[in-house]
């Protein structure tokens, strides 16, 4: 750490005095091992000088001079640590949901300076853009910092310099703040806060490491960066937003430290829906096929009799419902309205097949399970094991699953 020293005392001394006291002061700032390794800033340095001599007449002299030097405050770039990792949520809109982001801000100024925060997005994709709510708390903030002097009575209790100033603060430092020392993080139990000599701060919890005159006891904040997705390009594709927060002392102008890169993702479903049918005396050899436990459904060519002829009547119908978006989706329904005048239902033929393929008969009365056939249209409220009631929103399919819906009629 830099040191700066202002001269803001003096007098008007003879030569010699006033050489006595520059020696004085030189010795004190270029002896380090005697000195703090850092000293605060608003420390007052007060060097008192006295010199004495026969001046030849037998008259002894003794001048004394003081003079006080302040400590500069030296901004110094702060640390800046990603407290919450990559974020996943499911998008659901444009600007929805928001992630926030947490980052950790510590001091490494010698003493209460003003920082600026500037949210920085290096990069996203399949989106109009991501972008940045309002910072909380907002930028510019203040942190406060402050050096040992020593322990007093264990290891929770510090002198430090006064900062010159009886305000309930030392150096930006009060009971609300967190510090780090030497890496650890504490909260701050009382301060003894005097306009000169040297001030308290007492810590709640005792220190682990050691910590030694000159470290710096550092104000950190917790910096809230709120990210929003912007508006999907692709539906079925996530949304990523990257982003660093890069923190400036000195008000802006001072030295910068950039944070490491934190990518959010916004994931989002995506539904393929497909309807099979097959002849139940025969098997369909035409148009595009699926085969479900064995057993064969198509899209085109399946044929049958009318119910009067005595046989080969009977179709199945077969609905697939994939989800082959990167996220779950919600409230998955599937209705099907049957060409009454050409078929007839058959009662108690809903079954709802699982994401493991396992299946769940469903009853044709509403309200007791998660389907019904209420003349002339099914209703089948699907996703997971056990669906919602079909009187509400239908279930949530998982990325990547599938779930089936099958049932029969008979021509007329
Ligand atoms: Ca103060
Ligand atoms: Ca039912």
């Amino acid at each position: 750490m830099k040191k700066k020293f202002t001269k803001i005392g003096g007098a008007t001394l003879k030569a010699f005095a006033l050489s006595i006291a520059l020696i004085a002061l030189m010795v004190l700032v270029l002896s380090p091992a005697a000195q703090a390794t850092t000293t605060a800033a608003n420390t007052k340095i007060i060097n008192n000088a006295r010199a004495s001599y026969n001046d030849g007449t037998g008259t002894q002299y003794t001048p004394y001079s003081s003079v006080t030097v302040t400590v500069s405050l030296v901004s110094a770039a702060p640390s800046v640590a990603i407290l919450s990792g990559n974020a996943t949520t499911a998008y659901t809109g444009t600007d929805t949901p928001v992630l926030n982001n947490t980052f950790t801000v510590t001091a490494t100024s010698n003493g209460l300076d003003t920082y600026t925060l500037t949210p920085n997005k290096t990069g996203d994709s399949n989106t109009t853009g991501g972008s940045f709510g309002t910072l909380s708390p907002a930028s510019p903030i203040q942190l406060g910092a402050t050096t040992v002097l020593s322990y007093v009575g264990g290891t929770k209790t510090f002198t430090v310099p006064s900062d010159g100033n009886s305000d309930g603060k030392i150096n930006g430092i009060d009971t609300t703040s967190t510090v780090v020392i030497n890496g650890e993080v504490h909260t701050i139990a009382s301060i003894t806060d005097n306009a000169s000599g040297t001030s308290t701060i007492v810590l709640n919890t005792a220190m682990v490491a050691a910590v030694a005159a000159g470290d710096l006891i550092a104000e950190q904040k917790t910096i809230t960066v709120p990210v929003k997705p912007g508006t999907i390009s692709a539906n079925g594709t996530s949304i990523t937003v990257t982003k660093t927060l890069t923190v400036k002392s000195g008000n802006g102008s001072g030295p910068a430290q950039t944070s490491g890169s934190e990518t959010d993702t916004w994931t989002n479903g995506l539904i393929s829906f497909k309807k099979y049918v097959r002849n139940t005396a025969t098997t369909c050899n035409t148009g595009n096929s699926v085969t479900f436990k064995t057993i064969k459904y198509c899209d085109a060519g399946v044929t049958g009799n009318p119910i009067g002829s005595g046989s080969n009547y009977t179709l199945e119908y077969l609905m697939v419902i994939t989800n082959s978006g990167t996220g779950s989706v919600s409230a998955a329904k599937v209705t099907d309205t049957l060409p009454t005048e050409y078929v007839n239902y058959v009662a108690g033929s809903i079954v709802y097949y699982d994401e493991s393929d396992n299946p769940h008969a469903v009853s044709d009365t509403s309200g007791n399970d998660n389907g019904n056939w209420t003349s002339p249209t099914i209703t089948v409220n699907v996703g997971g094991v056990t669906p919602p009631v079909d009187s509400g929103p239908g279930g949530n399919i998982a990325a990547g699953a599938t779930v089936h819906v099958s049932y029969q009629v008979t021509i007329i």
